[in-house]
């Protein structure tokens, strides 16, 4: 039986409330039955709905799941998308762990559209030329369900386990860069934990963010001149605690670095 508009409104009201109390929750597969992936949108769509309402401003998407070890660790070979809101954004490259759940750290590359892109058929070539910035990032996830434990639906629903972001301060100029080669070292504490490049992301960002597009055009919606996008984790994400310091240095766009207090 589809959702009703009472369930849907629900399932939204008990993921903002888990984040707002910081406390995870089961999933919704165990609580509320199984979501279609189309539910688990309408649910986000409830969410960025209400956090708007609440004052909150939309500043942009993300993609999740890209990289094949997470699609592998999660067994879907799809990926998600999610909002960005002003909320997410660190002012300063510091994360208090006392607002979040279980947050962790995983390295991605951002862009600033220099223009609007809509779907469908957009290509990753008109992706990418309308870019105007690309900025080194790191993205907090922090699933509201326990464990990190969800199925595909239940993380759309959840916005993606979207938390927080932080970005380099010096954008890099999108003309003549291939995303799919440019490299990260992702550090913590001074240690290498992992090195990967954008291909690592549906095998170049420029095709997620060309998936992102066609996505939002599903929904009647547009990529907007100005918004930000994190295309996609390149690793696994890291568990932080206070005291640790994360580090993504990118070969072409510079470091980024949060510090978990
Ligand atoms: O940004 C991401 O890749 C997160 C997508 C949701 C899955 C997760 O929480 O690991
Ligand atoms: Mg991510």
């Amino acid at each position: 039986m589809p959702l009703s508009r009472d369930e849907l409104e629900a399932i939204a009201e008990h993921l903002l409330t888990a984040e707002a109390e910081r406390r995870e929750v089961p999933s919704l597969a165990k609580t509320h039955g199984e979501l279609t992936l189309d539910e688990g949108y309408q649910v986000q769509d409830e969410i960025i709905a209400r956090k708007l309402e609440a004052g909150d401003r939309l500043i942009g998407w993300k993609l999740g799941l890209t990289s094949r070890e997470k699609q592998k660790a999660m067994g879907v070979f799809e990926p998600v998308y999610g909002a960005l809101f002003a909320s997410t954004l660190l002012p300063e490259c510091e994360v208090k762990t006392g607002e979040l759940i279980h947050p962790r750290v995983e390295p991605e590359i951002a862009v600033v559209m220099g223009e609007d892109l809509e779907g469908p058929d957009v290509t990753p070539a008109r992706a990418l030329a309308a870019v105007r910035w690309v900025l080194p990032a790191l993205e907090v996830i922090d699933s509201r369900y326990q464990d990190f434990k969800f199925t595909l639906p239940d993380v759309v629903a959840d916005n993606t386990s979207t938390a927080r972001a932080v970005t380099g301060a010096r954008p890099v100029p999108a003309e003549g860069l291939d995303l799919a080669t440019v490299g990260v070292v992702f550090v913590k504490n001074g240690e290498i934990i992992t090195t990967a490049a954008g291909a690592a992301v549906l095998g170049d960002p420029a095709i997620a963010l060309a998936r992102l597009a066609n996505h939002l055009s599903r929904r009647g919606q547009k990529l907007k001149a100005g918004q930000l996008v994190f295309t996609g984790a390149l690793t696994a994400a890291a568990f932080v605690a206070p005291g640790d310091v994360v580090e993504a240095r990118f070969a072409s766009l510079g470091s980024v670095s949060l510090r978990v207090v």
